[in-house]
């Protein structure tokens, strides 16, 4: 099945961003995440879509330290909450160099994680290249805490803070090169259902559109895409990254994975979210993040789960390159 490639695209080539980062979360495992899509079929399945794989890269994460948390937070700003920012920091920036290279090329750009704090690379490199991007940002979480809200000093928990602009208050070096942010417009929150108490605070002051599980029971996940497009088409086209955490599926078809919560997008809507933006031809990026193989209900015997997480991965990403049902 040929895929058009998006209006913002130059051709049908597809470039790969393979980041394989883990520190921004607590658990091993998610770092296996690139390789095992890799190794059931991905670069297969994006030719059989009819797209060109160009450039596919590993974020070299031999070097990332695990022990030197908040090494360059100023000393007046200890005690806030935030591990390893150097690493983080640095990680990013690599994923951002090559996305924005990427983007810059105009070709599609699919991150493969690792935890979501890629994203904050994958995002802040393309924001470099198309300043108007807008964002999906499909999750379980709101993701907008700060190192003050964080409960756990994860930078997972924070890509959005980081990438709406809010970090720069913290003055954090290692992000220096994050330059374009998001305005209010330019982002919408799918299929949310787990905030944290002040980082719900900051989501209301900040203004995130946000399309929560209860918008999606209440109007069904048609209705609800068609805002989050009409919000962020409002002055016109623009090109749309995906940014799609495997969490805000339901455990029940996405069980590997490090921070579940019930309640979340089945099967079809999943795809549904996908389907839709690539039928815009507007999308020109997607970040598919924390399938955690290791990870699963039944423990060690968990194959069944891990082997469930990654083919409905691997078919998101289908269905956002243009797979369709008929
Ligand atoms: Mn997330």
């Amino acid at each position: 099945m040929q895929s058009p490639p998006s209006k913002f695209l130059k051709s049908n080539t597809l470039n790969l961003i393979r980041a394989p980062v883990a520190l921004g979360q607590g658990l091993e495992g998610v770092d296996e995440g690139p390789e095992i899509l890799i190794k059931n079929g991905l670069i297969e399945q994006i030719e059989a879509l009819g797209w060109k794989l160009g450039r596919s890269d590993e974020i070299d994460i031999r070097d990332l330290r695990w022990n030197s948390p908040q090494a360059d937070i100023p000393a007046h700003q200890q005690g806030v909450n935030i591990k390893f920012p150097v690493e983080m920091g640095d990680a990013c920036r690599e994923i951002a160099l090559l996305s924005q290279q990427s983007n810059d090329e105009k070709a599609f750009t699919l991150t493969l994680g690792g935890d979501h704090s890629v994203a904050i690379g994958s995002i802040g490199g393309a924001l470099l290249s198309r300043p108007e991007m807008g964002v999906v940002w499909v999750d379980a979480h709101g993701d907008f805490n700060t190192p003050e809200t964080s409960p756990s000093g994860n930078v997972h928990g924070m890509p959005l803070a980081f990438l709406s602009g809010l970090m720069k208050r913290y003055q954090i070096p290692s992000f220096d090169w994050l330059k374009n942010h998001l305005s209010q417009n330019q982002l919408v929150l799918v299929g949310i259902r787990s905030i944290d108490p002040e980082e719900r605070i900051i989501m209301k002051q900040w203004g995130v559109h946000v399309f929560s599980m209860t918008e999606i029971d209440r109007f069904g996940i048609g209705v609800v895409m068609e805002k989050a497009k009409e919000i962020l088409f409002q002055s016109g086209d623009r090109p749309i990254h995906l940014s799609y955490d495997i969490d805000a599926v339901d455990p029940h078809f996405a069980p590997s994975t490090g921070t579940r919560v019930r309640g979340g997008l089945n099967y079809r809507e999943a795809h549904y979210v996908a389907e839709s933006l690539a039928e815009t031809g507007s999308l020109v990026g997607m970040d598919l993040v924390e399938i955690n193989p290791r990870l699963g209900y039944v423990d060690p015997a968990h194959r069944e789960e891990q082997n469930v997480t990654i083919e409905i991965g691997l078919e998101l990403i289908a269905s956002a390159l243009g797979r369709r049902i008929y």
